[in-house]
Formats: C-alpha cells, sequence, structure tokens
C-alpha cells in the first residue's frame, strides 16, 4: 500500500528528459523510479542519512553474503573499508547467479541491484536475513551510492557490472575472465549528497557489529580491514568462532568476574518445525540480568515469542528440579521469572523462515509458534544439564533461591510496615527534614555520625537540605558487624525518608529528595559505611542508583592556615599545588590540619566546604560504582555461604525490627 502511493507520486519527479530518452525501456523506467523513490526518501528504506544509515548500507551488503553463508555455500567473508571511505565485501559462495532473469530481461546481478526487494525473487534460502527487518535489499545500497561494482566468479568465468549515480547502469554485466574460484564481491562509494551528515565510516562501528555477525554465525570466518591511509595505520582483524553463542557468553562476562567464572555455560541447539533454536546461557555473580534475542541475525530488541518462551522453560524447569531436589519445601513459594534470571547472561538466536515483527520499532518478534518451539527445546535441554550436572545445579540452585529470599524479605517488610500503619507522614524524629516541597531541588544529607550530623544541621539551607543522621555505632563496623547495617532501624529511618519505599515495589517518583547525599568521613569507616549505604540504595532501590539521584559529598582532607586565611584542600595534591603557589617561605608558615572526621569541622566550616551548592564538589554515584560496591560488600561477606545465609537471616530481621 505505502510503496504503491510512494510509487504514485515518485512517477512525476522522473525529470522528463530521462522519461523520453529512447533507449530506455518501460522496464527500466520502472526500475529507476523505484531507486528514484528511494532516493526522494532514503529514510523510509534506512531510517536515517546520518552516521547509522551510512554504516546500514554495509550491514545490507554484509546480510547478502551472510545469507549464502547461512545456505552452507560461504564460509568467509571479508569487509574492508578502502581509502576514500568505499567499502568492499566479499564472499567465496556461489557467486550472484548471471543468467538472464526472464522477467527483466536482465542479468540476475542486475536484477538484484536494480529491482527493489528483488532480493527474495530467485532464492531458496530458507533463512534470509536480507530483504528482512531492516534488509531493505542491496537495490537500496546502490540507490545511495555515487558508485557501486559487482564482480561474480562463478562456473570459470569473472563477470563485472558497474552502476553510477544511484543505479544507473554502466553497461550490462559483461564477462572480464576466467578463474577458478567463486563469490561475490561488491564495492561501493556513499554518495555524499544523500549521506549530508559524514561519509566517513567507523571502523569500530563496522569490527563490533561483524564480530557480532560471527559470534552469531558460528564457523563463519570473518575478516575487517581499515586500509585508509598510510600502510602503517591499517587494521586487520579476524573473527571466527566455533563454538557461537558459547564464546559470546563467555564474552559478554568477560568483565563480571575477577576470577573464573565458577558457572558452567549450558548450551542448546536444535530445529524443530523448521524454526532453528540456539542457545547459550551462564550465570554471573553480579546481580544484573542481560538476555539479549536473535531472529535471523536481528537483534530483538524488544524481546518476543523467543524470549517469551525461554523464560518459561529457565522457570518452569528450575522450579521443578528445586522441588524434585529439595531445594524448594513443599510449603515453599515457587521461584519467579526473576528470581531464576538474577545475574543470567543469555543469548537467544533462532533462525526462521517467516518472521513477524512487532512492535513501533520492529523489535520484537510476533511468530505465536516460536514460544512453544524455545520452551520444548530448551526445557529440555536445561533439564537434562541439571540431572547430569548436580554439582552445577546446586551452585544455580544456591544462587535463585538467594534471589527469592530477598524478594520474599523484602514484600515481608513491606507488609509489616503497614501492619503497623506507618505512614510517610510520620517522618523518623531524627530528620531534620527541608521546608522545600519542590522535590527536584531537596537534597537529603545522609551523615555519619550525630556530631556531624548536627553541624550539619545548623550549617545547612534550611529550605532546601534536609539532614538524617546516622548513629555513631555504626562506624565501628568491623568485618563480622557489617550485615548489621540491614538489621538496624537507621536504615527504615532512611527508608521512610526516601519515600519511595524500596524492593520489588520501590517507586522513583514517589521519593521527597532529587539529591540523595551520603556524607561520610574520609577514613576507613567513612568508606565502609558508604559501601553498606551503596550496596543497600543498589539492592533495594536500584531506580535511585540508575538514574543518577545518589551523590557522595566530598569533604576537605586539610585545612591549611596562615594568619587568619584558611585554605581547604581536598587531597594531597591539592596541598602540594597551594604549598607551590605560596611558595617555601610562606609554605613553612602554613598551619595544617588534617581532618580525621566530618565532626571536627564546625557548622560554619561544614558549609563552605561541603554542604553550599556554590562551592561544594560531589561525585554522582553510577551503576557502575554501585555494582563496585555490592561486589566489595561480598567480599567482605567473604564467599562463605553460611555467611550469606546469615546475611539473609539478618536481612528478614532487619525487616522484623523495622518497629519505628
Ligand atoms: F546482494 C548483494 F549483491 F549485495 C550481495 C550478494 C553482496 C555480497 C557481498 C554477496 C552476495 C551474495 C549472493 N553472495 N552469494 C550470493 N549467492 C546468491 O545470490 C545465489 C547463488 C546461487 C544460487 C543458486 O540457487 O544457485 C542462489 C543464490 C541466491
Amino acid at each position: 500500500m505505502e510503496n504503491e502511493e510512494l510509487e504514485k507520486e515518485t512517477r512525476n519527479l522522473i525529470p522528463d528528459e530521462e522519461k523520453s530518452k529512447a533507449d530506455y525501456t518501460a522496464n527500466d523506467i520502472q526500475v529507476l523510479e523505484g531507486l528514484e523513490a528511494v532516493r526522494k526518501r532514503p529514510g523510509m528504506y534506512i531510517g536515517t542519512t546520518s552516521s547509522t544509515g551510512l554504516h546500514h548500507c554495509v550491514w545490507e551488503i554484509v546480510d547478502n553474503a551472510i545469507d549464502e553463508a547461512l545456505a552452507g555455500y560461504c564460509d568467509t567473508i571479508h569487509v574492508t573499508i578502502n581509502d576514500g571511505n568505499t567499502i568492499t565485501v566479499k564472499d567465496n559462495g556461489r557467486g550472484i547467479p548471471v543468467d538472464i532473469v526472464s522477467k527483466s530481461g536482465k542479468s540476475a546481478v542486475e536484477t538484484v541491484y536494480t529491482i527493489l526487494h528483488a532480493g527474495g525473487k530467485f532464492s531458496e534460502n530458507a533463512y534470509k536475513v536480507s530483504g528482512g527487518l531492516h534488509g531493505v535489499g542491496a537495490s537500496v545500497v546502490n540507490a545511495l551510492s555515487e558508485w557501486l561494482e559487482v564482480t561474480v566468479h562463478k562456473d570459470g568465468g569473472i563477470y563485472y557490472i558497474k552502476f553510477v549515480n544511484g543505479g544507473h547502469t554502466v553497461e550490462p554485466l559483461k564477462r572480464i575472465g576466467d578463474c577458478t574460484d567463486s563469490g561475490t564481491i561488491v564495492t561501493f562509494k556513499p554518495d555524499a549528497t544523500i549521506f549530508t551528515d559524514t561519509v566517513v565510516y567507523d571502523y569500530s562501528v563496522i569490527r563490533d557489529r561483524i564480530r557480532q555477525m560471527a559470534f552469531l554465525n558460528k564457523g563463519v570466518r570473518f575478516f575487517v580491514n581499515d586500509e585508509r591511509g598510510p600502510e602503517e595505520d591499517h587494521v586487520h582483524e579476524e573473527f571466527c568462532y566455533e563454538g557461537g553463542l558459547k564464546e559470546y557468553v563467555t564474552y559478554l562476562n568477560r568483565n563480571k568476574e575477577s576470577t573464573e567464572n565458577p558457572y558452567d555455560v549450558i548450551y542448546c541447539e536444535d530445529k524443530q518445525d523448521n524454526i532453528k533454536v540456539e542457545i547459550a546461557m551462564q550465570y554471573n555473580d553480579s546481580y544484573t540480568s542481560m538476555i539479549y534475542s536473535f531472529c535471523n541475525n536481528i537483534n530483538t530488541a524488544d524481546g518476543g515469542t523467543h524470549e517469551e518462551g525461554f523464560r518459561l522453560a529457565l522457570t518452569r524447569v528450575i522450579n521443578k528440579y528445586a522441588r524434585a531436589n529439595k531445594f524448594l519445601k513443599d510449603n515453599d513459594e515457587s521461584l519467579t521469572q526473576d528470581d531464576c534470571k538474577e545475574g543470567l547472561t543469555a543469548i537467544i538466536s533462532i533462525k526462521h523462515p517467516n518472521p513477524q515483527y512487532e512492535g513501533q520499532t520492529k523489535g520484537k518478534l510476533g511468530n505465536s509458534e516460536v514460544r512453544a518451539v524455545v520452551s520444548n527445546i530448551f526445557g529440555e535441554q536445561l533439564e537434562r544439564y541439571l540431572n547430569e550436572n548436580p554439582r552445577s545445579a546446586k551452585m544455580i540452585m544456591a544462587k535463585v533461591t538467594l534471589a527469592a529470599n530477598a524478594r520474599i524479605a523484602a514484600r515481608k517488610a513491606r507488609e509489616t510496615t503497614r501492619k503497623n500503619g506507618i505512614e510517610v507522614t510520620s517522618l523518623p524524629g531524627k530528620l531534620a527534614d527541608c521546608s522545600s516541597k519542590d522535590v527536584s531541588q531537596c537534597e537529603l544529607y545522609i551523615v555519619e555520625g550525630n556530631s556531624a550530623g548536627g553541624s550539619a544541621k545548623s550549617g545547612r539551607n534550611r529550605e532546601y537540605q534536609a539532614i538524617l543522621p546516622l548513629r555513631g555505632k555504626i562506624l565501628n563496623v568491623e568485618k563480622a558487624q557489617t550485615k548489621r547495617i540491614f538489621a538496624n532501624a537507621e536504615i527504615g529511618n532512611m527508608i521512610i525518608a526516601i519515600g519511595g519505599g524500596y524492593g520489588n515495589e520501590f517507586d522513583v517518583s514517589k521519593i521527597r529528595y532529587h539529591k540523595i547525599i551520603i556524607m561520610t568521613d574520609a577514613d576507613v569507616d567513612g568508606s565502609h559505611i558508604r559501601i553498606l549505604l551503596l550496596t543497600f540504595f543498589y539492592r533495594f532501590m536500584k531506580p535511585l542508583v540508575e538514574q543518577g539521584y545518589i551523590y557522595i559529598a566530598q569533604p576537605p582532607l586539610y585545612k591549611a592556615s596562615r594568619g587568619n586565611k584558611d585554605y581547604y584542600c581536598y587531597n594531597d595534591e591539592q596541598l602540594n599545588q597551594l604549598r607551590a603557589k605560596l611558595g617555601p617561605t610562606a609554605s613553612k608558615q602554613l598551619k595544617i590540619q588534617r581532618y580525621k572526621g566530618l565532626g571536627e569541622m564546625n557548622p560554619q566550616q561544614l558549609w563552605e566546604t561541603t554542604m553550599d551548592p556554590d562551592k561544594r564538589k560531589m561525585l554522582r554515584v553510577t551503576i557502575d560504582d554501585a555494582m563496585e560496591a555490592d561486589k566489595v560488600f561480598d567480599e567482605l561477606m567473604g564467599e562463605d555461604v553460611l555467611c550469606r545465609k546469615e546475611f539473609i537471616r539478618e536481612n528478614a530481621k532487619f525487616v522484623n525490627n523495622l518497629d519505628i
């Protein structure tokens, strides 16, 4: 429908002189109308004419070579960025057919390149990628190129054709020599009048994509070359993964563990109803899950039925195994999908002859038959794996039940809170709240120690800054006592002061401050408390971390005084810089005080150095920081399972202790 309209519209856009040229047959005109339509509305075909669109052209051509590999006729693909930012893609497949297609009266090669969506016409390949979701075909790339040439090695002959100015054939396909091999070589130069942002290719973008293709198409050898500029700058890389997704998962998990990942990669591959399924998964000791899915090599960013089938089977099989082997008792509640995917990295890749994509960005697989196929294949293989590998299964059971216990503890806490009728209206007595109701301006300082808390209360801006002191007792954190913080009512104060609840129910839209600032001493205990707080936020109020609401105050380390002038230095380097600036004589007169704690500062000093929005320096916490803290926390707890168990118990206790 859309295409018809477009064609009607564009018919009038063909210049009259071109229409009248005698050597154009009706067929030629139709062809040029098609390609002209692409040039008029490139965005409709490749999404954008930005750098993304420029690279998209490469994927279009590479996809065609991958189709040949998927059909089983090609095992090597070269992608080269040449001098002048042209691209060459070369495969060792059968070579695009060179015979004449009766309908167009032209060679198949010319047809592929000049008729929109001609790709599938003479293809027997069941799992074509090209012509799929983004695969609009080689003809679109031709339309958007200054020139494009194709060389085919086939049946002993070398054939050549070139197109210029958006797909105009220079002369029909011609045999230009002999050969003994077979394959297809395409070189093109994107049209700078179309790609107005840039026509410069980014090597790393191409490299990353090709690496992904290598993971997704095991055994296919890819070469990526950047041959721009002088020879010593050229880059050549090779990607070939015999293990396919198995190696992809290992690659994705490579930064997740400091030591070797103790969990196995679980892998399965099978075919049912002409749908090929390949899945690899591996747990790691983090709490985030990375589940990526693909259909016909295209990333389905919004998931779909293949991902649903995977999750269903994962949850079903893990619950079944847990019950059968008494990791769950009869009256324990079942593990949820979220429990089962905590700390899981998984890739689901299917190949489907007729994929249907849904959603705004067509990033979701819709074929309903896929759900059961994936669920059957994966479920059966996972079950076999668990039964055959009891040691590994036990580790997985420990992981998923830990996740479940944390979830249940959080829910119990919520219920207790409700039962006790605690409302946000009854704010903790220790909290010195601010007066403004504009939460986007409000800040909550979580301050270590009552004395620093007192200074902060006196020194603050009452309108926007609230202070919540944490009890001094927490200062004496010892390894054995670290988990106490979770059993501490102070944490309860924090939850209520922040106001968004916690756990799965945490609602970031309800929070009462848009800056939550951790202010601890610059010593070991201070950093310990910071780690505990970050871990707490990461585990129980993750959106706060993800959306950048958490900050770390930066109190000065030194006060250097000379006469009645005070200088604050936040680190040793600044102190040295100050000495250098003042010169040796003045430096000798400096009286240097090293702050051992926030409590040593009077309210005025604390305000000036650490709390005044015009002068203070704060660090905004990223999710990586919090993950790191969480890891350190784990290390503090040790690998000791008993210790972890105790954490859960303490955690549950904290829940019961919410007697605020
Ligand atoms: F489409 C394209 F021009 F962009 C392109 C196609 C670009 C590149 C780099 C490679 C290819 C391509 C196409 N490589 N291999 C093929 N194979 C076929 O087109 C082909 C060959 C033989 C048969 C057959 O049935 O004998 C069928 C096909 C589709």
